[in-house]
């Protein structure tokens, strides 16, 4: 059975592990607003604040930094009456689904993902377990709602596909089509934002310079003056899309405004070709205000009011736990755990 075969249905999360970037919003909560607005999938989008705890997070920074995405994704275009919207440690499914994908994925699979190689580092043995079977738990949050489409960045790429090989090896195991394969939807011009410090590095809520990102709560003067700073080389714009090919910084400020305005990169190249960093970058850090400014305040406006926050992610984790829980009762049943009471 393959994802076209279910409900068509998206699932995806943002961690709130900090504010969040420029990165988050044009590789995932712009699109994640598209696949809202054209209507053709049911969307469950979530704060998956149970993927955060699996590196050390402040208490109440977690819950602040909760209820900060939930605003970030409402000003953005999520609307919670046509989308649900919801913290994950909310639904308990989540949890126990994943707990049954811990005993069906293999160490080796685990083992072989980069981002616990890149989060774990050479101290593997002080990193925690939660670290460890991080994608297990990300297999649970899209299965536990047969999710058959998931709208990433590029750096999940590698996650979804063992989110497959699990979904296949259950079905398998047990002799069952349940559990769909589901297709990452990863496209756009800014699959990958690059820190605006290392064009070889991923923009990241975490990384320790915040300098290195545009966060979506950044004011106008923050953003300009992040761009001026932001690494270049010498050279001037070149007059092909083609001649950024060795320029990593050079690339990802030119990928960031064709994504800003919406325009292909070789229209952008034909506006800017010859063009010094001097005069490029306040153009840039222009059009990011005007797309990343009304959604502030409107953030700031949703902020005020956090009791309402907490009441949209509660009505969100009710709707979503209706959908995730006999798909949980299922599960067990297939496996053979007496699963009523
Ligand atoms: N730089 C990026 N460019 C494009 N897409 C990005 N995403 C994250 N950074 C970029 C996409 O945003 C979604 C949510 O990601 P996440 O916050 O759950 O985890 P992450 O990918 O690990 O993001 P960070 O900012 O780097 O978080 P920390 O620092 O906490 O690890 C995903 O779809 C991701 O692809």
């Amino acid at each position: 059975m393959t994802g076209s075969d279910f409900t068509p249905r998206v699932f995806s999360g943002i961690q709130p592990s900090g504010g969040l970037t420029l990165g988050n919003y044009l590789g995932a909560l712009k699109r994640f607003v598209d696949m809202q607005d054209a209507a053709t999938h049911e969307c469950i989008y979530c704060m998956v604040d149970l993927h955060a705890v699996t590196v050390w997070q402040d208490p109440v920074a977690l819950k602040a930094s909760t209820r900060e995405a939930a605003a970030a994704f409402m000003a953005a275009g999520i609307d919670p009456a046509r989308s649900i919207l919801f913290n994950q440690s909310q639904v308990p499914q989540h949890a126990q689904l994943a707990w049954v994908f811990n005993c069906v994925a293999r160490m080796g699979w685990m083992g072989r993902m980069t981002q616990w190689k890149d989060k774990a580092g050479k101290n593997t043995e002080n990193a925690s377990l939660g670290l460890f079977a991080y994608p297990a738990l990300m297999a649970a949050d899209i299965l536990v709602y047969h999710a058959t489409h998931v709208p990433v960045g590029d750096d999940q790429k590698q996650h979804l596909e063992l989110t497959r090989d699990i979904a296949a090896k259950f079905n398998h195991d047990f002799g069952v089509d349940f559990f769909p394969i589901t297709e990452p939807v990863i496209e756009g011009p800014a699959t990958r934002v690059m820190s605006l410090r290392d064009g070889t590095k991923k923009m990241s809520k975490s990384d320790p310079s915040d300098m290195s990102r545009i966060n979506m709560s950044d004011d106008a003067d923050t953003i300009a003056q992040k761009f001026r700073k932001a690494r270049t080389d010498p050279e001037p714009l070149p007059d092909s899309y083609e001649g950024l090919k060795d320029r990593p910084e050079a690339r990802n400020l030119v990928d960031i405004y064709a994504a800003l305005s919406g325009r292909s990169t070789e229209d952008i190249m034909n506006e800017v070709a010859g063009w010094q960093w001097g005069q490029f970058k306040p153009h840039l850090a222009e059009a990011a205000v005007a797309t990343l400014a009304p959604i502030t305040d409107e953030m700031t406006r949703f902020m005020n009011d956090p009791a309402e926050i907490d009441r949209i992610l509660g009505e969100g984790a009710g709707r979503a736990e209706e959908i995730a829980a006999p798909i949980l009762t299922r599960t067990y049943d297939i496996m053979g755990m007496v699963a009523s009471r």
